[in-house]
């Protein structure tokens, strides 16, 4: 690489020297020459008189200042230097870009017969030359000219404000947004789709128009996500007093999209996997990721478009805030228990693997290369786990009233993670000084904690002390403000009261030091202590349960999610030692006694069935392994499958009665008909490790009427290896080849075939008509899921998994560098392996940080992994 990418640091921020108050875009569209004109109102704000514009990837072919030519200019790779300006000015700018070779995805490019485009984090600096920047709001004027036939419609933000005609088959529509913007969220959109359009009546009375755009022939996909979107809109009103803001609302769905969606104002642009679904070609997982993706851009409008972030290091401002609230939609329209395991099983796996990665960073990082590398699980999910501890030491009540604050005082502006915190600091009068750390501390703490009972003094000792392990970014770590969420349980199953020093006290314990002593009093018994409950930290917590403890939790606590979390604990206990003998070359075990409380959970008629099937999953491999330096894949591996069979071998009789107990007739989408469906397919994966497994499946695949079914029978078949596998590959593939996705499931199970030939198999399925190294989805389907969810073939010690990274790794640079640089993550991790695989691992990095045209996403990641 000729020149090495420079980071940028969160401490150096400066406001900027100019700022840009209007804009009026015309794009006039052709595939591969589209000339875009900028007229701006540039205002100047600082001392310099050269306005420095950020602009990439086209051809600048005019600058006029006030309308006269100018030429007091000059063009760098990345920038447009003007000089020699007034303190205000218009600003004209026209320039050609080519959107038909933007395979990038960035800027404005073609997804199949589509334009549309896609600006944050830095992607509106290939539109037009522009400080790409959030801290500068603009209020926007689209014009988009095209041709009438092939693009009858013409998309932007905003209202509808003008249309006409033009000679040669050409039309064109104005739009203009009253909403001030930063560049990130402008979007445009032209195309020919089928529409599905609704109307909402806000909680004042406004009226909104409701657009899904659909490609041809697609709109029976559409109507799920239409009801989420009005599910979305009536739960913000409720929930979190804000409304929406414009007169319309639309929402287009493109195939060809490098993440899950994009909320830019009035005009979301998502990837289509989360708008089409219907019985046959979606499941049920795929219905609730539709609800919670339209959820999380609709609740952007206020957290994030109105109240935008000053820089890209506050990204979890507007990010971590949105996936609590789109976390907690989820959890007030279906089961509160199901989703909160679901989010922590994504924090205690990936997440934590990040954090133990060379890519670790706090939720609002201070070093950037480029930022498309910081749309991360820490930045997202952990940062929405700090804003759920934030509701936990406040409270409902008083996190609402720090909301409201924080509108009030922010909405139209681009605000820092700290103005947030100050406004639920003075909104609730809860001291969240400490508690700041954990926007700028990055790891993950360990906690451990120690217990004693006092029969004579009826006190109960909780000791509790915390560290967290240095990380590449940073070798010194403080103490955080943790919220311990405790109870404790007489043998009967009574909560016990709590009370230190006399006075009672509430479950959510504040611990703040290394190390913090709490001493219950007037406990009457030995109890049995509920610890983290609610996970109500992103913390690894350590506390040496009883089986008989976790027995006990596990029927008795009072909560959900601790009684899962106990099941999980039991589990994990015999993982860790069947791992050890399976090392060592002794025999597995699995208690008799751990088996016995899973049946009982099995059998209870007093859990929903969704919570149950919850409880009978295992941990993922991915999860296991990070608990382990070095990790042992094969033998992780190994020890799952014999737990799996173990389970399946001792509750064949009452899994076959619940797995046909359950069968429904009619598909239904709704919660009670999901938790059946999950409870019965998460049976026939433990079935279909026993003997009658192959016709079970069989028969499951052959009268499935609905894709969740369909879905489960070859995932079945496919983990367990079934006889028929083959037969209902096939058969899919010759119904489904025509859609792509559809097809991205069986892509899937393609790339996570535990089969030993596997690998040959993916690269003949790479030749598939229905795939593409193009198409983001098509790549994480089949590439992506073998990276990251087939251990024991992509970690072959013959290293061909690696090799295999390494060559799509090499394309996905030149073609497209953020799924590139999404893709190398298994390999940034080469550490906790093996000195045979780190060598093998580190050998394809190496190679690949010597590319002539290495982009800086993949630069900034092999250099960290190096250098670790
Ligand atoms: N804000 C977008 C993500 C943009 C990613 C840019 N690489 C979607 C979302 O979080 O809602
Ligand atoms: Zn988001």
């Amino acid at each position: 690489m000729s020149q090495q990418p420079q980071a940028k640091y969160r401490k150096d921020y400066t406001s900027p020297e100019f700022t840009i108050t209007n804009i009026d875009l015309t794009f006039d569209l052709f595939d591969e020459e589209t000339k875009v004109t900028a007229v701006s109102t540039v205002v100047k704000q600082g001392a310099s008189s050269t306005l420095i514009l950020d602009g990439e990837h086209m051809d600048l072919i005019s600058v006029h200042v006030d309308g006269n030519k100018w030429s007091q200019y000059e063009v760098t790779k990345t920038q447009l230097h003007i000089h020699e300006l007034p303190d205000q000015f218009e600003l004209t700018l026209v320039t050609n870009i080519n959107p038909s070779a933007n395979t990038a995805l960035e800027g404005l490019y073609k997804s199949g017969g589509a334009f549309c485009t896609q600006c944050e984090a830095e992607g509106f600096r290939r539109i037009t030359y522009f400080l790409d920047r959030p801290d500068v709001l603009a209020k926007y004027t689209t014009t988009v000219i095209a041709d009438q036939r092939e693009n009858p419609y013409l998309l932007s933000n905003g209202n509808r404000i003008d249309s006409g005609d033009l000679e040669g088959g050409r039309h064109w529509v104005k739009w203009s947004d009253p909403h001030p913007k930063p560049s990130y969220l402008f979007a445009v959109v032209a195309g020919q789709f089928d529409v599905l359009r609704d109307q909402y009546i806000t909680k004042s009375g406004r009226k909104v128009d409701l657009e899904i755009f659909v490609d041809q022939g697609n709109l029976d996909r559409a109507p799920h996500a239409m009801t989420s979107l009005i599910n979305a809109m009536k739960w913000d009103e409720g929930r979190f007093g804000l409304e929406y803001d414009l007169d319309i609302y639309m929402i287009v769905a493109v195939d060809f999209f490098n993440m899950g969606a994009m909320e830019n104002k009035g005009l979301n642009v998502f990837n289509s996997k989360y708008v089409l679904a219907n019985d046959q070609t979606a499941t049920d997982t795929d219905y609730l990721g539709i609800e919670a993706v339209i959820g999380h851009e609709y609740f952007h409008n206020w957290t994030g478009n109105r109240i935008t972030c000053r820089d890209w290091f506050q990204l979890s401002l507007k990010e971590g805030l949105t996936v609590f609230r789109d976390q907690e939609f989820s959890s007030d329209l279906g089961s509160r228990a199901v989703n909160r395991i679901n989010n922590v099983r994504i924090i205690r796996g990936p997440q934590f693997a990040e954090d133990a990665s060379p890519m670790s960073h706090p939720i609002r990082p201070d070093k950037v290369i480029e930022m498309n590398n910081f749309y991360t699980l820490t930045v997202y999910e952990k940062g929405s786990e700090v804003i759920r501890m934030i509701h936990t030491l406040l409270g409902e009540d008083s996190f609402q009233k720090g909301m409201k604050l924080y509108v009030e005082r922010h909405d139209g502006t681009a605000a820092t993670c700290d103005d947030f915190v100050a406004a639920m600091e003075d909104g609730s009068g809860v001291d969240l000084t400490q508690f700041r750390l954990w926007y700028s501390q990055s790891g993950t703490p360990l906690v451990k904690a120690n217990t004693s009972y006092n029969a004579d003094e009826k006190t109960f000792v909780l000791e509790l002390e915390q560290v967290t392990e240095p990380t590449l970014d940073q070798p010194q770590k403080q103490a955080l403000h943790i919220p311990m969420n405790v109870e404790l349980y007489a043998s009967n199953g009574a909560v016990i009261p709590l009370y230190i020093d006399g006075k009672s006290v509430d479950n959510v314990l504040d611990f703040k030091q290394s190390s913090q002593r709490f001493v219950f009093e007037n406990v009457q018994e030995k109890p049995v202590p509920s610890l983290l409950r609610e996970f109500s930290a992103p913390v690894k917590f350590e506390y040496d349960y009883s089986d008989s403890d976790l027995m006990f939790l596990m029927v008795k606590a009072t909560n959900e999610f601790a009684r899962w979390d106990a099941g999980q604990n039991l589990i994990a206990k015999y993982l860790r030692n069947n791992i050890e003998f399976y090392q060592s070359k002794q025999e597995l075990v699995f208690p008799q006694s751990v088996l016995d409380a899973f049946k009982g959970i099995l059998l209870s008629e007093k859990l929903e069935p969704a919570f149950i099937a919850e409880m009978l999953t295992l941990p993922s491999q991915n999860e296991v392994a990070g608990w382990f330096k070095p990790v042992d894949v094969d033998a992780i591996s190994e020890v799952l499958g014999f737990m799996k069979k173990a389970i399946a071998a001792e509750l064949v009789d009452e899994l076959t009665a619940i797995y046909h107990s359950l069968n429904q007739d009619a598909y239904i989408v709704d919660h009670p008909s999901i938790g059946k469906r999950a409870l019965r397919n998460v049976c026939l994966s433990y079935l279909a490790t026993t003997d009658d497994g192959e016709n079970l499946v069989k028969a499951q695949y052959q009268s499935a009427n609905n894709m969740t079914d369909t879905m489960a029978a070859m995932n079945a078949a496919n983990q367990a290896q079934l006889d028929c596998r083959e037969v209902m590959m096939n058969s899919f593939s010759d119904k489904w080849s025509h859609d792509g996705l559809v097809m991205d499931k069986w892509f899937m199970l393609q790339g996570t075939n535990p089969a030993k030939d596997a690998l040959t198999n993916i690269k003949q399925t790479m030749s598939h008509p229905a795939f593409s190294l193009k198409n983001p989805n098509r790549t994480r389907s089949l590439v992506g899921a073998f990276f990251n969810q087939n251990p024991v073939n992509f970690h072959a010690v013959d290293g061909s998994g690696y090799r295999f990274a390494s060559e799509i790794l090499v394309t996905l640079n030149e073609s497209n560098p953020q799924v590139a640089s999404r893709m190398i993550d298994p390999l940034l991790k080469y550490r906790q392996f093996d000195e045979v695989r780190q060598d093998l691992i580190r050998t394809e990095l190496e190679k690949l940080s010597q590319l002539e045209n290495l982009a800086k996403d993949l630069y900034e990641k092999i250099t960290k992994a190096l250098e670790a």
